[in-house]
C-alpha cells in the first residue's frame, strides 16, 4: 500500500478521508488538523502561555508533544486521583514524558495529589460524600485545573478530548436532549468572567484511531489502560455505537460533531450568547472565590461535606 501523497510506503489506512499516508505525510495530517482547530476557533497564539491538562493517556501527551513541537508555550497539569495502580503508572508516564520529549522546551509539569491534599484519594471522597467516583472526579479536575490556570496566569487551558470524544458526547447529549449541555459543547470555552479560565480542545479534529497511531508512530509511551473506573461508562457504550456506524459508513463521526459546529456557528451570536449567559448566572464562590452559579461552588460544597463526614470542622 502507498502513500496517497508520496512515493513511500504508507503506514495508515484513513478510510474517512478514503486516502492512505505515510509517517512523514501522516504526521503532516496531524499537525495541520491541529493548526486548523486553533486557527479557526481562535484558540490561542504563540505569544499566550497554555497550560495542557495531562492524564499520561494518548491523547494528552499527543497533544502537549504537537504543541510543542508547533512552537506553542505549553506547560502541562497532572491531577493524581489515587486511583491504585492506574494512578502510579499513570504518574509514571507523566514524569517520563516530561523529563524525556518535554525536557528540551524547559517546561513546567505541575501536579496536584488528591491524596496529599484531601487526604483521600478520589473513590474514597466519592464515597464519603456519596456520589458516583466519575462526578466527584469531575468536579475535582475542573475545579483544580482551572485554579491552577487561573493562579499560575496561563492564558488558556488545554485538553486532550478528540472527536470521538465530543462525537459521544454529542450523541448522549441529544439522546437525552440536553440542551443546557448542547449549548456549552464547543471546542472553546471563553474566560467569560474574572476567576475562569478560557477551555480549548485543539484535538477535535482527530479519531481516537488516528491520535493513537500518532502516538506509536512517535514513540509516545502512553498508560494504554483506561482508568478502571471508567468501565460501564455510557460515553463507552456511545463510542462503540458510533464506532459501529463509522465502520458502515465512513465520515460519520466527523460529520455529525463538525456539522454541529458549523451549524452552531452560523446562528447568530452563538458565543456571544455563552460568554452573556455566564456573566448572567455566575459569580464568584463565597468560600473559594471561582465562578459559580450557586452561593458555594460544587467543588467547596463537595469538600464541606468530606468534611463533615469525616468527623472534622468544617472551615
Ligand atoms: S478519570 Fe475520573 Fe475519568 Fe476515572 S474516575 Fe471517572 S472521570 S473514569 S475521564
Ligand atoms: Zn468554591
Amino acid at each position: 500500500m502507498h502513500c496517497r501523497k508520496c512515493p513511500r510506503s504508507a503506514v495508515i489506512k484513513m478510510p474517512r478521508h478514503n486516502t492512505a499516508l505515510c509517517k512523514d505525510c501522516f504526521t503532516e495530517f496531524v499537525r495541520t488538523q491541529v493548526r486548523r482547530a486553533i486557527a479557526s476557533h481562535r484558540m490561542f497564539t504563540a505569544d499566550d502561555r497554555i497550560l495542557v491538562a495531562v492524564s499520561g493517556g494518548k491523547d494528552s501527551l499527543a497533544l502537549w508533544s504537537i504543541l510543542l513541537q508547533l512552537g506553542y508555550r505549553a506547560d502541562a497539569l497532572y491531577v493524581n486521583l489515587g486511583i491504585g495502580d492506574y494512578s502510579v503508572q499513570s504518574r509514571q508516564k507523566v514524569q517520563r514524558f516530561t523529563d524525556t520529549v518535554a525536557a528540551p522546551y524547559r517546561v513546567t509539569l505541575h501536579i496536584h495529589t488528591i491524596e496529599q491534599e484531601q487526604g483521600a484519594g478520589i473513590r474514597e471522597l466519592a464515597t464519603l460524600v456519596r456520589r458516583p467516583t466519575c462526578a466527584a472526579c469531575g468536579t475535582m479536575k475542573r475545579y483544580q485545573f482551572n485554579r491552577v490556570a487561573v493562579e499560575r496566569d496561563y492564558d488558556v487551558m488545554a485538553t486532550g478530548h478528540n472527536l470521538d470524544d465530543e462525537a459521544a458526547r454529542l450523541l448522549g447529549n441529544v439522546l437525552h436532549w440536553q440542551t443546557d449541555y448542547l449549548d456549552k459543547q464547543a471546542p472553546v470555552l471563553p474566560a467569560s468572567l474574572d476567576g475562569f479560565a478560557k477551555k480549548v480542545k485543539p484535538l477535535h479534529r482527530l479519531t481516537e484511531r488516528e491520535i493513537a497511531a500518532y502516538a506509536l508512530l512517535h514513540r509516545i509511551d502512553y498508560i494504554v489502560d483506561e482508568c478502571p473506573m471508567a468501565k460501564g461508562s455510557k460515553l463507552l457504550a456511545y463510542k462503540h455505537a458510533l464506532n459501529q456506524l463509522e465502520m458502515e459508513s465512513p465520515g460519520t463521526k466527523q460529520n455529525f460533531y463538525l456539522q454541529f459546529l458549523e451549524r452552531r456557528a452560523a446562528s447568530p451570536d452563538a458565543h456571544h450568547t455563552m460568554a452573556e449567559q455566564d456573566r448572567q448566572h455566575l459569580h464568584p464562590c463565597t468560600a473559594c472565590g471561582q465562578p459559580t452559579s450557586a452561593e458555594v461552588c460544587s467543588y467547596c460544597r463537595m469538600m464541606a461535606r468530606a468534611r463533615a463526614e469525616a468527623g472534622a470542622p468544617a472551615h
